[in-house]
């Protein structure tokens, strides 16, 4: 799929704030500094769509962008969607009462948003599996959330490592899930995993 259009809709700092549920729409959820607002910018095609920062704790709300707007889809014959930055979590300096009020806010979010076809999970290629990471994807699962795991910043490491970081993660998964949700390699920088995510959102965006 061709991105032709790429627009800031709103940010919202509360599910009902967040715009009209009209059109599919895909949402990046995972933990501070994850490379959430990278990715996004690296799959539209823009290098300042997300705002990106190298203070964890940068994106503080919820916000939407909307990809081949009405008018280019129409005239392509494809439907328009949102893409979705979501705030970081797990971030170690914020108070409690802050991480509650993300739970809260991110789950009615999740829970409440009727054309989020899929949420893409992030996670750190350079950290080991993350006890916070499977407790949200277990949350999902619970939910009957669908979701996709996309390991960031890949370009860190080498072909080994990227294979056994892979493995390792299988396996820590595996002892949680039945089977591997659809996995992603994704590098922001290098742009690896650009043309597999843009796929897989052109034929989910047809379950809409
Ligand atoms: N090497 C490398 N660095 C990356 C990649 N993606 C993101 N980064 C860096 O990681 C840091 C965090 O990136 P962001 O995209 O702001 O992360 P985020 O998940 O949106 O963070 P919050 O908004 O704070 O939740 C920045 O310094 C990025 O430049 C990647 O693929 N490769
Ligand atoms: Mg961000």
């Amino acid at each position: 799929m061709e991105i032709k259009s790429v627009e800031f809709v709103k940010s919202s700092a509360h599910p009902r704030e967040c715009p009209p549920m009209d059109r599919p729409e895909y949402a990046f959820i995972g933990r501070s500094n994850v490379g959430k607002s990278s990715l996004i910018n690296m799959v539209v095609g823009r290098t300042k769509m997300a705002k990106i920062s190298s203070t964890p704790g940068k994106t503080q709300l919820m916000n939407h962008f909307e990809i081949n707007g009405d008018d280019v889809a129409v005239k392509a014959g494809e439907t328009s969607w949102y893409l979705t930055d979501l705030p970081g979590f797990g971030y170690a300096k914020i108070s409690k009462s802050e991480r509650v009020k993300w739970e809260r806010t991110s789950k009615q979010f999740l829970e409440g948003r009727k054309n989020l076809l899929c949420t893409m999970m992030l996670v750190d290629s350079r950290l080991k599996p993350q006890k916070v990471d499977l407790e949200f994807m277990a949350y999902m699962g619970e939910m009957g959330l669908p979701f996709v795991l996309v390991y960031t910043k890949v370009d860190k490491l080498n072909k080994t490592e990227r294979a056994e970081f892979q493995s390792k993660y299988e396996t820590i998964m595996l002892k949680q899930w039945q089977k591997m949700p659809p996995v992603f390699i994704t590098s922001a920088v290098k742009g690896d995993g650009r043309e597999e995510l843009l796929s897989f959102i052109e034929s989910t965006n047809v379950l809409f």
